[in-house]
């Protein structure tokens, strides 16, 4: 293919266009305020960049797969390894599985004022999580896992409630969460399953 007359044409093209942009009459006043979104937008980008980049800020999933038809034979989100963990380093993570119409397990307690991991998986259809008063919102997309961090602020009952629609019992689908002082809370006696997903 011949390179060097595309390169012509689509220069050209850009030359006129180029042209017939100087040509419109632009107000003062407008140029102004097209400069100054300009300006907004690239900080917008630039922002998210530099989070994305730098500061971990991800599409919550981080693309992690996982078979969602045979989550009870995954070691990682079986029946007896889910809720909260505590790893040799003092890591808090919780482990739920949504499926039509709860969150599973229904109840669980976590201390305030502590990073906690959660990781979230579907084992049917899409399904969302949503704590209100915390920074807490995502999709839990089948064949994915949902990984989002976040620290309770203070001690209270919080609601966690599933955001996308996923059937007929959509509006009973929710659960709650325990947040007690860290002084109180007492990590539970540790399971034998390791974490990590089957990936890995
Ligand atoms: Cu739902």
């Amino acid at each position: 293919m011949q390179i060097e007359p595309l390169k012509q044409k689509y220069a050209q093209l850009l030359r006129d266009f180029y042209a017939q942009l100087r040509a419109i009459h632009i107000d003062q006043l407008e140029r102004k305020w097209i400069t100054i979104s300009l300006i907004v937008i690239g900080l917008f980008v630039g922002i998210i960049t530099i989070d994305a980049l730098f500061h971990g800020v991800n599409p919550p999933s981080k693309v992690e797969t996982i078979d969602s038809a045979s989550l009870h034979l995954n070691k990682e989100f079986a029946e007896d390894n889910l809720g909260v963990q505590v790893d040799d380093k003092g890591n808090v993570t919780v482990r739920m599985v949504a499926g039509r119409y709860s969150f599973f397990p229904k109840h669980i307690t976590v201390p305030a004022e502590t990073t906690l991991t959660f990781r979230w998986v579907s084992m049917d259809v899409l399904h969302g999580v949503h704590i209100p008063m915390t920074n807490m919102s995502t999709m839990i997309v089948p064949g994915y896992v949902a990984e989002i961090t976040t620290t309770f602020p203070k001690p209270g009952e919080y609601p966690m409630l599933c955001n996308e629609y996923c059937g007929l019992g959509h509006n009973h689908m929710w659960s709650n969460i325990s947040v007690i002082a860290k002084e109180n809370w007492t990590a539970p006696a540790k399971s034998s399953a390791k974490g990590g997903s089957n990936n890995e």
